[in-house]
């Protein structure tokens, strides 16, 4: 099974905003009211990136704000661990508070922080929610056995194992009780390293997740899209994971960008028609669209069992 890739795409590019600028790729989304939201990862003419809104009423055609959401900040504790820029943000909405997840940058290597808005006009930082060299933190909408909780992708030094962990939280700053959920797969489309990609998606058969999967080749690393289920309860556990990738690198802008053969992403929109959307950043370089019926998704995640 492949996605739908959206004949309009690519459905955002660096012209398409209103100062001279990199790229425009690997977006958070969510729905406020009847419009959607894209908060894009922008590179900057000087190579750091920070968070921008881009605003559609149909969810394809999208117009960017005049200024940035979020630029890395010069407030400490922040300033330190964001001198390199802000990357690839995730959107939550837990109650009526949307939590934004996003890379730090920094010399140090790179770790999470959170934001929050309640009307994408106006952000606020939370906090910084992890040690170094860990990324593609996703939170939960909905508590789990009465904490918060997240999926994150910590990079070990010595073992060099790229994995999709859980953690709790009562509190959303504090984490701990980690396990491990999803490994790379020897051998696969995804044998490298794996990272959670939109939010989980609470469907009656347990969180549905679209994942990154990366595998080496000798012309560079190809990232790709998967989907896995995992239980509803107890989200470390997993349901059923998708042999086959769901959108891999095919077409020129895939390919044609700062970095080619990547496809990559950080969120999803689920219609009321059971149609996800899925937002994706291609070849680092521009933002795309591609559209599956959840049920697909689902029963794809369900015939392969091999987790
Ligand atoms: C990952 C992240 C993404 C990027 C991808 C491909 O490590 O940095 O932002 O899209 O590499 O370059």
């Amino acid at each position: 099974m492949e996605l739908q890739r959206y004949d309009g795409n690519p459905i955002l590019t660096a012209r398409d905003f209103p100062r001279p600028v990199n790229s425009v790729f690997n977006a958070g989304a969510a729905k406020h009211g009847d419009a959607y939201i894209l908060l894009n990862r922008v590179q900057r003419l000087d190579g750091t990136s920070c968070l921008w809104v881009a605003r559609s009423q149909d969810g394809c055609h999208f117009t960017p704000d005049a200024e940035p959401a979020m630029v890395p900040s010069t407030e400490e504790p922040f300033a330190t661990y964001e001198q390199y820029g802000i990357e690839d943000p995730r959107i939550t909405k837990i109650d009526d508070t949307y939590y934004i997840s996003y890379v730090c940058y920094l010399s140090f290597g790179c770790r999470v922080g959170l934001a929050l808005t309640r009307n994408f006009q106006t952000f606020e930082r939370v906090g910084l929610i992890s040690l170094p060299d860990n990324k593609d933190v996703v939170l939960f909408p909905d508590k789990i056995g009465g904490r918060y909780a997240r999926l994150d992708r910590p990079m070990t030094v010595i073992s060099g194992r790229r994995d999709v962990w859980i953690s709790y939280s009562p509190d959303l700053l504090h984490w701990g009780d980690a396990r491990v959920v999803i490994a790379p797969r020897p051998g696969r489309w995804d044998s490298e390293k794996i990272g959670a990609g939109a939010p989980p998606i609470r469907m009656d058969e347990g969180w549905l997740l679209i994942y990154h999967g990366v595998h080496g080749t000798a012309s560079g690393k190809i990232y790709r899209l998967g989907a896995a289920l995992l239980d509803l309860d107890d989200p470390s556990k997993v349901v059923g994971r998708a042999n086959e990738a769901i959108l891999y690198p095919v077409t020129p802008e895939d390919y044609l960008g700062d970095v080619g053969t990547v496809v990559f992403t950080g969120g999803a929109i689920l219609e009321g028609d059971g149609k996800l959307g899925i937002y994706y950043g291609a070849a680092d370089q521009v933002m795309c669209l591609a559209t599956a019926s959840v049920d697909d998704l689902i029963a794809l995640c369900l015939k392969d069992t091999d987790a």
